[in-house]
């Protein structure tokens, strides 16, 4: 049974360790990688991906002049700290040995195994490491801060999910760095948004099928791949909540996205995509405004699945 440790008791448990890995999940985002980065230049020790970084951790990490390891043998390091990670899925089944985890997402399936972490459910894993080193007197670089305030920006979607803490936390971060707040947006916009990308977006919405409950517009679609952004683009076009699907291998992978309003009415996607995991022997779970699935099946199947779950939340 892994062990809930206070901040303090991370920080000084993790000083234990001379040879440390900070792993983020597959695909890795800002705040994967930016807490990797902050924890890093604090502890030493060596950044991994699992596959690949997302397209703004890839203008993060060039800007932070840092190179990842990938396909990384853990049993190298004397422990591993795994960030923002939730299911073993994300991990793509490597192999784990000792390790410690902070993460922030609704559900979690990697306490048990972990010697000690830190589980909170903040709007971003980047809050909790700010947290963890103020406490423990640490002050933060420029790069650091751009890195923590990227993941916080990321994660609440351009503060559209923030909380009070999160916008305290950037707050923060901006006073001690000097850092100034349209910095950070004009690294995360000069990402390039490629073709292919584009052409998927376009391709999302072409197929998109459309469900209404009353006045909310429930849309479904897929891809080959960026689900993710695919989802958040249904709604940024009008969906109130959008499922997104893509073929991996043998597998479906669902991503998911709900606007505010959605969410206010009890549409937690986080939970529901986990239980939904559970039932077909899969794994899922998120946030609430923005969660993932994967799993076998077939395609449509859960994608109606997904519907008819919305649809009686929002019938009620
Ligand atoms: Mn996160």
């Amino acid at each position: 049974m892994g062990k809930n440790v206070s901040h303090d008791e991370f920080y000084s448990l993790l000083t234990e360790f001379k040879n440390p890995i900070f792993l983020c999940h597959r695909n890795a985002d800002p705040d994967a990688i930016g807490s990797a980065y902050a924890l890093r230049e604090v502890f030493g020790g060596t950044i991994g991906i699992i596959d690949s970084v997302d397209r703004i951790s890839a203008t993060l990490l060039n800007y932070l002049e840092t190179q990842p390891i990938r396909h990384t043998d853990l049993s190298k390091y004397d422990i591993t700290v795994l960030l923002d990670t939730s299911t073993h899925a994300q991990l793509d089944g490597i192999k784990l040995g000792r390790y410690c985890l902070i993460d922030h997402h609704t559900t979690n399936n990697l306490l048990n195994n972990a010697e000690f972490y830190i589980y909170q459910p903040t709007s971003s894993t980047a809050e909790i490491i700010y947290t963890l080193l103020h406490e423990a007197g640490h002050s933060f670089s420029v790069e650091m801060g751009i890195a923590l305030i990227a993941g916080i920006i990321t994660d609440t979607g351009h503060f559209k999910h923030a909380t009070p803490d999160s916008m305290r936390t950037t707050a923060s971060l901006l006073e001690e760095t000097g850092i100034q707040y349209g910095e950070v947006l004009d690294l995360l916009s000069s990402t390039p948004h490629d073709v292919s990308m584009r052409i998927a977006m376009m391709k999302t919405a072409m197929r998109a099928r459309i469900v209404r409950v009353g006045d909310w517009i429930i849309a479904t679609s897929h891809v080959s791949s960026f689900n993710g952004a695919a989802a958040a683009t249904l709604v940024n076009i009008g969906a109130d909540v959008a499922f997104v699907a893509s073929a991996v291998g043998d597998n479906v992978r669902i991503s998911s996205r709900a606007r505010r309003t959605a969410i206010e009415k009890g549409v937690t996607l986080g939970r529901m995509l986990d239980e939904m995991g559970r039932k077909h022997g899969g794994t899922g779970g998120g946030h609430d405004g923005a969660a993932g699935l994967e799993l076998k099946g077939v395609r449509d199947e859960i994608l109606s699945e997904c519907v008819e779950r919305v649809k009686q939340i929002l019938e009620e």
